[in-house]
């Protein structure tokens, strides 16, 4: 019976041991360092992508804020402020929540006073261009424009037709196509052509006010049912949304919605900065090693690799390369070029890649980028070496023929 016992706890335990160990595999290939950001009032929030839960970064200093937009190459994260009144672009510290106004956001050809709503925002990695929906006042915004992020200025691409309402309650592209939601309060799923602004129909999404943000590094497009407080994903394929979780409850945040939701992703390739060698480029001697070593950093998806590639002619050729060994003391990325013979010109190049695929280029141009070893003879000792077999002569000669005095 005691063994029984044992033999069950063992069990148990071997069996919760082999639980644990499964929970903490991560999916093989599923890098995914995008975090999905959210504005519920005028709190800027982080998402659990796989909870729903929403986590305070701080309070936004301006009001009235729809849409939230990712701009990857330039790690900018835009929203509107006064959204539904006199919209102004505005640029969110994501690490703060502070807001810097850019500009009202005015629409060529009509007067300022003209719009009176933008309703989305989304970036469009694909032409590097900020898209909003817009119109002279709420609820609707049939009116898809471009806006430029440095002055706000907005021009009007086409106008959204083919959806019940012709309004676009959120924007998001997914490998350059962009995709629609038009809410009734069932929202709908559409592609929209960018030229006609023609949409066509995908699916229901089977929730109410979706706001939408696309993460392309796990493919997923993710939504938020706003006034329900729900997370969740949704099939750009059928339109189809499945419950992901709740956002947050009608007891946190002032009891606040989520209005807009915007993935922030790694698409900027890791700094590399001015590296370092020792022995200093100009007393290399021939046959020593050279260790080269530079401080690389990628803040959002982190260094996958770097590697230094070296060439022994001055930059004809570029054969050899070295892996760059990250050490732990100094947090450098080193590696040696073995010692060559005198006056080799060595050059080298420093790449860098982050996990996910971007890389960075320091191509061997740079002054820092190269050294001559110095030669077996040089300049500066030539003319000491010169002196002293000079008089070494001079003496043996002295030696072999005595000065003729003594002879007097
Ligand atoms: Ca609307
Ligand atoms: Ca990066």
């Amino acid at each position: 019976m005691k063994r029984d016992i044992l033999l069950l706890t063992s069990l148990t335990a071997i069996l919760i041991g082999t639980l644990v160990f499964v929970s903490n595999i991560q999916p093989v290939g599923a890098s995914n360092s995008a975090i999905l950001y959210g504005i519920i009032g005028n709190y800027l929030v982080t998402v659990d992508q796989a909870t729903g839960n929403a986590t305070e970064v701080g309070i936004i200093n301006v009001t009235g804020l729809y849409g939230l937009a990712y701009d990857p190459y330039r790690d900018v994260l835009y929203s509107v402020a006064n959204a539904t009144t006199d919209p102004e672009l505005v640029i969110i510290d994501r690490t703060t929540a502070h807001a810097s106004i850019v500009e009202p956001i005015d629409l060529e050809g009509y007067d300022p006073t003209f719009l009176g709503l933008v309703e989305a925002l989304a970036f469009n990695p694909a032409d590097s261009v900020l898209y909003g929906s817009a119109g002279p006042a709420p609820p609707i915004s049939s009116m898809l424009i471009r806006i430029d992020p440095a002055t706000g200025n907005a021009t009007q691409v086409a106008t959204i037709t083919g959806t019940p309402q012709n309004d676009g309650d959120t924007l998001v592209f997914i490998n350059g196509t962009l995709y629609l939601a038009d809410s009734t309060p069932s929202s709908i799923l559409f592609t929209v052509d960018l030229s006609t602004g023609a949409a066509t129909y995908i699916g229901d999404i089977g929730f109410n006010h979706v706001k939408s943000a696309y993460n392309p590094e796990t493919q997923t497009l993710f939504g938020v049912a706003s006034l329900d407080r729900l997370l969740i994903q949704i099939s750009p394929s059928t339109g189809q949304g499945t419950l992901v979780g709740s956002t947050h409850t009608s007891e946190e945040f002032e009891g606040a919605f989520m209005s807009a939701i915007a993935m922030v992703y790694d698409k900027r390739p890791p700094d590399i900065d001015i590296p370092a060698q020792d022995p200093p480029a100009d007393i290399v001697q021939p046959y020593q090693n050279v260790t080269i070593s530079v401080n690389v950093i990628d803040d959002m998806s982190g260094v996958k690799n770097v590697t230094l590639v070296y060439s022994l002619d001055n930059g004809t050729t570029w054969e050899e390369q070295a892996t760059m060994i990250l050490n732990a003391t100094t947090g450098l990325y080193e590696a040696m070029i073995l010692g060559q013979p005198a006056d080799t010109w060595v050059r080298f190049k420093i790449i860098a890649y982050d996990n996910l695929g971007n890389n960075a280029t320091l191509d061997g141009t740079e002054p820092y980028c190269g050294y001559q070893l110095i030669p077996e003879f040089p300049p500066s000792l030539v003319l000491p070496i010169f002196m002293i077999i000079t008089l070494l002569t001079v003496i043996f000669y002295k030696r072999k023929h005595p000065p003729l005095w003594k002879f007097i």
